[in-house]
């Protein structure tokens, strides 16, 4: 669901519910007439209106669910018009709650229904200004972009129509220096058509959040973490701080290789690294390249995707093998409907929406997956972190509506991952995948393979917002939209546009979470978190093995451990979440800074005499 009134997590790449407290308020909002009337409420109304609204929001959640499900399985203009209806209609409901919810700030309540009240005033992706025409309008806008992006595709110069999941399989594979230039610009001819909407969205969207008394809408997504949103901003500098070193160390290693690969010309030593190069569409996770790095004798020997073929793994053979894992923890096994409702190919007669989501239809049982699956070892992953999503709303299912979410956004992201870092040679071995285990002297090359993905990933994880924030605040102007995305791709990732852009580019658009409206941080967060997940599962399974080759594969206790974090939804701060898995209520870099030591030694000696720095 995009900007609705889900407090349950939907889809979890488009959901819209979010917990927290401390709603940043800007103190010109305030309203006398509210003031007046909260004087004369009671926690018993309290308790009315929160019932009432919860069965409300239960129908509305189903509904837009469904239209949104339907959409995204089949794009054309009337699903999108239904889908925008709904969406409409859930978002009016939303603002509605939001604010009878703050007529509520000066009453005594009791602390879960002050959760509950604020959670309603904070939830909203997207929230609307408190008139139909333009609520219309943003919900309209909102199913456009969608589907354009759902849509798009690139035909080459030789005529050939290309989806993104052809153009995702070129980059990863091909080392042709020119045909990659060729995907990378292709796929960004479907952006530019939606600047003028997203200038319009930021726009109408930001008046909602003002009416709710949000400074704009970039404060209103911070407000969500329990904490006050400068604080939030202020600890997400202070992870990355944490991880920046050695960030920098890969990236000099990396450049270097990328040098001896494609000349120094194309890759010069001192500047950031051409964006086409990286394995990857967005230049956000560079595993696919671990060919051109791979630590010389430290090779591992296996190619998950390899293997997954000679095994004779089909898309719905490697959901199950996901699934085995959740089950062997524990979990039961996903349901009948799951099997039957999901969407696992790209199908070859409609538009759908291929970017991985997961789906909790009715907050009961009917959870699904919807992703165009590659068979590859990086969509393996991306499997396990969509069922991570799954295993969690139905780990909080039967929590009031307002707690059916993750305890932040970042916790919804890193569960499936934490179970994937579990995915390693021994448990590999195990079910049959691999033969033998590589000995501990390959250990860099697996280190390597994993902080492509992981390291790698965080500084794009961090500017994706930092974008959105400075758009929403209006320090940046549509005329330095492009220009200001390519200013944050520099700054954090080392990477540039291999080629000037157009007037008129808008690269941003081109990244699903920017048309579909996804808050970008959460991934952030779980690429912190869940090694600290991981860490605290691996002791409680009894692990005693080097923290990157532990696997918590059959481990009942840490099945266990698992899920009183997760059935506890959104229903105490996240701090408190955190605590009863992992100990501490602070979240924390040095579990990712543990697991990568080894190769972090290995790389400051690799580049010893390189010129590092961007
Ligand atoms: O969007 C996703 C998931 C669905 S929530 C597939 N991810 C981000 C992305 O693809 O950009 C997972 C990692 C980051
Ligand atoms: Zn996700």
């Amino acid at each position: 669901m995009k900007s609705t009134i889900k407090i349950s997590a939907v889809a979890l790449c488009i959901a819209t519910a979010l917990s927290g407290c401390n709603a940043e308020k800007s103190t010109s909002q305030t309203n006398p007439q509210a003031s007046q009337q909260s004087q004369l409420l009671t926690a018993k109304d309290a308790d009315k209106f929160l019932t009432e609204t919860e069965q409300a929001l239960v129908a509305l959640n189903l509904e837009g669910s469904r239209a949104e499900w339907i959409y995204s399985n089949f794009i054309t203009e009337d699903t999108a018009a239904l889908s925008a209806a709904a969406n409409q209609k859930s978002t009016e409901a939303g603002v509605r709650f939001a604010i009878q919810a703050a007529k509520f700030d000066d009453v005594t309540v009791s602390p879960d229904q002050r959760r509950k009240l604020d959670i309603l005033k904070q939830r909203l992706v997207m929230p609307a200004p408190q008139d139909a025409k333009k609520s219309a309008e943003l919900a309209k806008i909102g199913s456009e972009l969608g589907g354009m992006y759902g849509k798009g595709s690139y035909t080459t110069t030789a005529g050939e129509k290309l989806s993104l999941g052809d153009m995702t399989s070129k980059m990863a594979s091909s080392r042709d220096y020119d045909e990659l230039l060729e995907m990378w610009q292709g796929w960004r001819s479907v952006s530019p058509a939606m600047k003028p909407l997203y200038e319009r969205q930021s726009e109408l969207a930001n008046e909602g959040a003002q009416g709710l008394g949000y400074k704009d809408l970039g404060a209103m997504w911070r407000s969500n973490y329990d904490m006050p949103a400068d604080d939030f901003a202020k600890e997400l500098d202070r992870l990355w701080g944490q991880v920046k070193p050695l960030y920098d160390d890969l990236h000099c290693y990396v450049r270097s290789e990328l040098g001896e690969q494609y000349g120094t010309d194309k890759v010069p030593q001192d500047q950031a690294i051409p964006a086409h190069l990286l394995g990857n569409m967005w230049a956000q996770s560079w595993g696919n390249i671990y060919d051109l790095v791979a630590p010389e004798n430290a090779d591992p020997g296996y190619d998950v995707t390899k293997q997954l073929a000679k095994h004779n793994y089909d898309e719905i053979k490697m959901v199950k093998g996901a699934e085995g894992f959740f089950t062997s923890l524990g979990f039961e096994a996903l349901p009948e409907t799951f099997w039957t409702r999901s969407l696992f190919t790209k199908p070859e007669d409609r538009d759908v929406v291929c970017h991985a989501s997961a789906w909790d239809l009715d907050s009961k049982d009917d959870i699904r997956i919807k992703m165009c699956i590659q068979k590859t070892g990086e969509e393996f992953n991306v499997i396990h972190h969509e069922l991570g999503h799954n295993f969690y709303q139905r780990a909080y299912k039967d929590q009031p509506v307002y707690f059916q979410n993750s305890a932040n956004d970042g916790f919804h992201e890193a569960i499936g991952d934490t179970i994937a870092l579990s995915v390693t040679p021994k448990y590999l071995k195990e079910i049959g995948l691999i033969d033998t285990i590589p000995e501990e002297s390959k250990d860099i090359g697996l280190l390597m393979k994993m902080a492509l993905e992981k390291i790698a990933f965080l500084p794009f994880g961090l500017m994706v917002d930092q974008w959105r924030w400075q758009v929403f605040s209006g320090q940046v102007t549509p005329e330095n939209y492009n220009s200001a995305w390519w200013e944050l791709r520099e700054k954090y990732q080392g990477v540039r546009a291999p080629i000037e852009r157009d007037a008129n580019a808008f690269d941003p658009g081109a990244k699903y979470h920017i048309p579909g409206n996804v808050p970008y941080s959460r991934y952030f967060l779980a690429h912190i978190q869940q090694f600290e997940f991981h860490r605290a599962l691996c002791e409680i399974s009894g692990n005693t093995d080097p923290i990157h080759r532990c696997s918590i594969y059959n481990s009942k206790e840490a099945g266990t451990a698992l899920n009183t974090m997760l059935e506890m939804g959104s229903s105490q701060p996240w701090q408190q979440a955190n605590k009863v898995l992992t100990g501490k209520e602070q979240m924390d870099a040095t579990a990712i800074l543990d697991y990568f030591a080894p190769l972090h030694t290995w790389l400051k000696d690799k580049n010893q005499g390189k010129q590092c720095g961007f």
